[in-house]
């Protein structure tokens, strides 16, 4: 259609649902009515590919993708759906036709925050991938009604609330009263003549909401089908007509708690009973739905794994191997080991981390308690791998359910996330089991989607790509590369610049909003947004910071380059230590902020509540990317793909995916420094490394004093003490030991970038070079080596 046409439609259609969808007319509508009105006028347009995919999808009777995630951190969608349709422009127009400020109706929309960090933030990059490549996929979660809490600053420290994005209509999902499930806890088992029966104490249902997942061009579109509890029994009218109306809501109050929040604990927090209900809720939920879809239209479960690829994001949905076990066996009749090796084939698990306490582990008196039946299944599954491998690797071990072995053992791939994380992964966690199961392990790098992370967020570079080297390559990343080239033109660094100081400016005054700050758009935007976690070391930036400050006022006539450190991310609500060091950051930034000696060269600012919408502002603004976790834990990163795609230069670690970015990049246009990996672990060893770190650096040491006198708390000049003792103590981290090689490689970067040209000219080779970060490329991996799937969209 052409687009005048099409304007004159989808004006139309936004005023029909403006008026019959909202109930508004145009002279009361608030943006929120203009949002809705907009949203679904153009999932109207989504419905037509969906139902082709879908109905594609059957008729081949191809062999689908199924990705369980406990988390999906999708962020907005509008603008994605404008741009996948190919309608953005045409949206933009006929909104401006009506009065209206189309970013700030996108901006309207609620961010989905239906994860911590890196774990869903990659589901949903994968969601793109998937629709983009044509491959047939569901994701299947968990509708959350609150998902991540908002992060707000009190004097400096982190207050939580909930956050609330279904107290608005979610437009893009379709609610599925029919598609429901009922899912059992509790109990007990009988086993007679071979037959188990599992009678359970209590119920819920899983009931099904679908949002499409549409891809580029709008070629293909999947379904994310997010589960949501609801009573089995909607109310107890025996109870209540009794007079106990307490007890006649007690079945709705346990369905309700079990999709009422995301939990906010990124890495730790195993062990909780409603987390366990959660996971096998979810799992159960999504299991019985493929068994049910793969039976309308084959008769034989025992080809399952021809039709259907199950990927664990991690091993919060671990259960799945032993559900489908139980209901191939229990429910459909097929011999219990029989029933193994066919979930075996069906099954891939990623691990996503290395740290001991993210790895969980179920204590087998509540794992029994919860789910007897397939506390039962999961011996069984032990003792079949305990007998063919001749090994003595236990997945029920001291007391405990280990859910890493359990995945381990019941998938036919496990893989990495980054070449170096999988080689650790071989030599730690997994070490036994690799020896056991040789070829098991493989490694597939993460990757993002070039759609939303430079197409959408960043249109300067968009534009300035687009007329050099045409409109290929967001379906096809690889194509940055003929950029390359041009690094050298006068005229192409020229116009590179340009675009960057354009998203800088647009930061600035998305950040002038919230902040009384000025900032000049020339200094270097220096950026760490992630969790807050002590591995990603965001205290050593800090740490920095004050290093430089101290320098800056010794000699404050010095052509020091300006700098704005930006810090930006969540602490876990638990999590006393990254609490204290957002406070810190908070409290150091007043004194930095407000000494009229040091401004023009260091400011630090700390924005609340980082989210999705907030790093699509971040991300093509940066100049300089913090990858500095201690090597060896980072399991990939995903945000140093991000900063480096949107030609930011990386300060970093040989850690995860940095140092495949390194590779690519090349290591002229990456400032690394510390130690590696095999290095942290040896110095672990030496005693008192930490102390004697601290002794050798009369910076390090002025600093820590500073922060335990009390310079920047004076209000409670030993708020810090515990910090300050800890890295003297305690360092695992090993922020101490690398920070000497930190300050001066932060003083090489400060030299670099006084150079515009050659600091350009490495941007642009950053960006060049980033092409196989794609999740495109990621996802073809995953197809190829995991799954056996295939395109299902002929270009
Ligand atoms: C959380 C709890 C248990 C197990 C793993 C996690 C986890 C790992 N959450 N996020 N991650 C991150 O996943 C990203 C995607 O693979 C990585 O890039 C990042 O390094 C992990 O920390």
């Amino acid at each position: 259609m052409n687009t005048k046409i099409f304007q004159i439609k989808l004006k139309q259609e936004v005023l029909r649902h403006l008026k019959y969808s909202l109930g508004k007319d145009q002279g009361h509508a608030t943006p929120y009515d203009w949002r809705m009105s907009l949203s679904l006028a153009l999932r109207d347009i989504v419905v037509d590919p969906w139902f082709d995919s879908t109905r594609k999808t059957y008729d081949s009777n191809a062999k689908r993708v199924y990705y369980l995630s406990m988390e999906f951190l999708i962020g907005r969608l509008i603008e994605d759906v404008a741009i996948n349709l190919g309608f953005e422009d045409v949206a933009r127009e006929t909104m401006r036709e009506f009065g209206q400020d189309y970013d700030a109706i996108v901006a309207n929309e609620p961010d989905a925050a239906l994860g911590n960090g890196g774990l869903g933030r990659l589901a949903a990059c994968f969601l793109d991938s998937l629709a983009t490549l044509g491959i047939p996929a569901h994701g299947y979660g968990i509708r959350y009604e609150h998902g991540l809490f908002e992060q707000h600053f009190e004097n400096g420290a982190q207050v939580e609330t909930a956050e609330g994005w279904l107290a608005q209509r979610n437009v893009w999902e379709f609610e599925r009263p029919e598609v429901a499930y009922i899912i059992a806890f509790g109990g007990h088992v009988s086993e007679t003549d071979g037959r188990a029966v599992w009678y359970p104490a209590e119920t819920v249902k899983a009931q099904a909401y679908d949002a499409p997942a549409l891809g580029w061009q709008a070629r293909w579109c999947n379904t994310l089908r997010l589960w949501s509890a609801k009573p089995t029994r909607a109310f107890d009218l025996e109870s209540f007509n009794r007079g106990d109306f307490l007890a006649a809501s007690a079945p709705e109050a346990l369905a309700r708690t079990i999709s009422r929040v995301l939990y906010p604990d990124d890495t730790t927090d195993t062990g909780k009973e409603l987390r366990l209900k959660q996971e096998y809720f979810f799992t159960s939920a999504s299991i019985q739905d493929l068994i049910r879809r793969y039976r309308s239209t084959n008769d034989d479960l025992r080809d399952l794994p021809k039709k259907a690829a199950i990927q664990l994001n991690d091993t919060h949905p671990a259960i799945a191997g032993p559900e489908l076990v139980r209901l191939l066996t229990d429910i459909h009749g097929i011999e219990i080991h029989e029933s193994i090796d066919i979930a075996r084939k069906c099954l891939g698990y990623t691990n996503h981390t290395l740290l001991p306490e993210a790895l969980e582990r179920w204590p087998e008196h509540l794992f029994a308690r919860i789910l007897p039946r397939h506390y039962r299944i999961i011996e069984i599954i032990q003792d079949q791998h305990l007998k063919d491998t001749g090994s003595d690797i236990r997945i029920i071990k001291d007391g405990n359910v280990n859910m890493g072995e359990l995945a381990f053992i019941m998938a036919t791939h496990v893989n990495g996330v980054s070449a170096l994380h999988t080689e650790l992964v071989k030599e730690t966690v997994f070490g036994d089991l690799h020896k056991v199961y040789p070829k098991r392990i493989i490694n597939e790098t993460n990757g993002i989607t070039p759609r939303r992370w430079l197409y959408d967020c960043n249109k300067p570079l968009r534009n300035l790509i687009n007329s050099t080297i045409g409109i290929e390559w967001p379906d096809d990343l690889e194509q940055l590369e003929r950029l390359a080239p041009y690094a050298d033109d006068a005229a192409f660094q020229e116009e590179f610049h340009k675009a960057k100081l354009e998203n800088k400016r647009r930061f600035i005054n998305w950040l002038s909003d919230i902040r009384d700050i000025q900032i000049d758009p020339n200094a270097m935007l220096d950026i760490q947004v992630k969790r807050i976690h002590e591995y990603k070391r965001q205290l050593m930036n800090l740490i920095e910071a004050v290093a430089y400050w101290n320098e800056i006022k010794e000699n404050p006539t010095k052509d020091w380059t300006p700098r704005v450190k930006v810090f930006g991310g969540k602490a876990a609500p638990g999590y006393e230590v990254a609490k204290k060091i957002i406070h810190l950051i908070n409290d150091v930034a007043t004194v930095i902020n407000n000494d009229s000696a040091t401004k023009d060269y260091l400011q630090i600012v700390f924005p609340e509540n980082y989210n999705v919408s907030m790093a699509e502002i971040l991300m093509p603004a940066a100049d300089l990317s913090e990858q500095i976790s201690t090597a060896g834990k980072e399991a990939s990163g995903t945000g140093n793909m991000k900063f480096a795609l949107n030609g930011a230069l990386t300060i970093g670690t040989l850690d995860g995916a940095n140092v495949e970015i390194r590779d690519h990049v090349g290591a002229e246009n990456f400032f690394l420094f510390g130690l590696t990996a095999e290095e942290v672990e040896e110095r672990r060893h030496q005693p008192e490394y930490s102390r004697r770190a601290i002794e050798a650096s009369p910076r390090l040491y002025r600093v820590l004093n500073q922060i335990a006198s009390g310079v920047f708390s004076p209000d409670e000049p030993h708020r810090y003490g515990s910090i300050v003792q800890m890295m003297y103590e305690s360092d695992y981290f090993l922020v101490t030991c690398d920070f000497d090689d930190y300050f001066d490689t932060q003083r090489k970067v400060d030299k670099a970038y006084l150079d515009t040209k050659e600091w350009t000219r490495k941007t642009i080779l950053n960006t060049a070079n980033m092409g196989w970060f794609s999740s495109d490329r990621t996802i073809k991996g995953y197809a190829k080596d995991i799954w056996g799937a295939k395109s299902l969209y002929e270009r």
